[in-house]
């Protein structure tokens, strides 16, 4: 039998991963509007153009993020005697908590951590270890990796809870902003569920800010966010064998006011009809029409600190870039 030459090379979790990306394109495809989830987005080019768009002038998220960090490290670690374990949700490269240890080092007085990195991406965790690693060179930081869900990671982060001292839970740079109000608070929950009375958790927001602003960040002039946003069709092409074609697709970004939310699609420009093999799926696109891959949910500080509520969790503390819009908000479990 003919195969792929890279089939052969798959391994049933590759495989498994697959028919679960094949299952979700067939429902979410079919549904009006049209949409798919967006953390189907982040395959290793999709990765690599959101790294992109992180140091895009008209992307502030994560310069504002790092700045906080930096400046107010000390302080946010104040709050937390005495640290024993960090959780932190999706640490991309690391460099963010890594940041955070560097900032408060004084405050942590040379104490043991436990340090649980939780994401799907094992080249992620890779990464991030490798930066914390080579940050701690007294090996003060003992370092656990969950290749899974967040859900997922936080059942086993928790069970595995081993030093003394409080847990703080980081969840940063605005992913909060990818669910809807009622995943949000189901999510939040979730974290809450992971903690004990008087643990913590930093979460990153980015806020309301004028629409023209918005709109930059996620249309942006050289048109990575473009390439961003298609490349989830290129990859439905590539590993379910579809056909989009890639050139009559437009990206656009949209600010919803009444849901407070930037919106990424799609849109064809021609009428197309698309054979999803491995999805055993054929759909017809009209002129015009959109599928919506994206939600970004932003924040006024208040909000966030009223979803943390609801959530089983008491504000600390809160601290604001002004000129970035974007908000870090400490809370501790109630
Ligand atoms: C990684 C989800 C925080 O919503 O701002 C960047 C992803 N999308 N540009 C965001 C994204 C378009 C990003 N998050």
């Amino acid at each position: 039998m003919f195969m792929r030459p890279s089939a052969a090379f798959d391994s049933a979790a590759d495989r498994a991963a697959i028919q679960t990306f094949a299952g979700d394109v067939e429902y979410y495809l079919t549904l009006s509007p049209r949409q798919l989830p967006s953390h189907y987005l982040y395959d290793a080019l999709g990765t690599a153009l959101f790294e992109a768009i992180c140091e895009l002038p008209w992307y502030r998220i994560t310069r504002a993020e790092r700045s906080l960090l930096g400046s107010r490290g000390r302080e946010i670690l104040a709050h937390i005697k005495p640290l024993g374990t960090l959780i932190e949700l999706g640490p991309g490269s690391g460099e963010k908590l890594a940041g955070l240890v560097d900032a408060g080092a004084a405050q942590l007085h040379g104490a043991r951590l436990t340090a649980h990195l939780i994401d799907v991406s094992a080249a992620a965790l890779d990464l991030a270890s490798r930066t914390l690693g080579a940050l701690d060179a007294n090996q003060s930081i003992e370092i656990v990796t969950h290749q899974a869900t967040y859900e997922a990671g936080l059942v086993q982060a928790a069970a595995q809870k081993r030093s003394p001292g409080r847990t703080l839970a980081l969840f940063l740079g605005s992913n909060i902003g990818n669910f809807d109000p009622p995943g949000a608070d189901a999510f939040l929950r979730h974290i809450r569920a992971a903690l004990a009375i008087g643990d913590f958790l930093l979460i990153g927001t980015d806020l309301v800010k004028p629409e023209a602003e918005l709109l930059l960040a996620y249309d942006d002039p050289l048109g990575v966010t473009a390439a961003f946003n298609r490349n989830l069709l290129v990859r439905i092409n590539r590993e379910l064998g579809a056909d989009f074609d890639l050139a009559s697709f437009r990206h656009r970004a949209l600010w919803n006011d009444a849901e407070s939310r930037v919106e990424m699609h799609l849109v064809t420009a021609r009428r197309q009809q698309v054979r999803i093999p491995a999805a055993f799926l054929d759909i017809t696109l009209a002129a015009g029409e959109a599928i919506w891959t994206e939600s970004s949910y932003k924040y006024r500080p208040d909000a966030v600190v009223r979803i943390l509520e609801c959530a089983g969790f008491k504000l600390v503390d809160q601290w604001i870039h002004d000129e970035d819009g974007f908000a870090l908000t400490l809370v501790a479990a109630t």
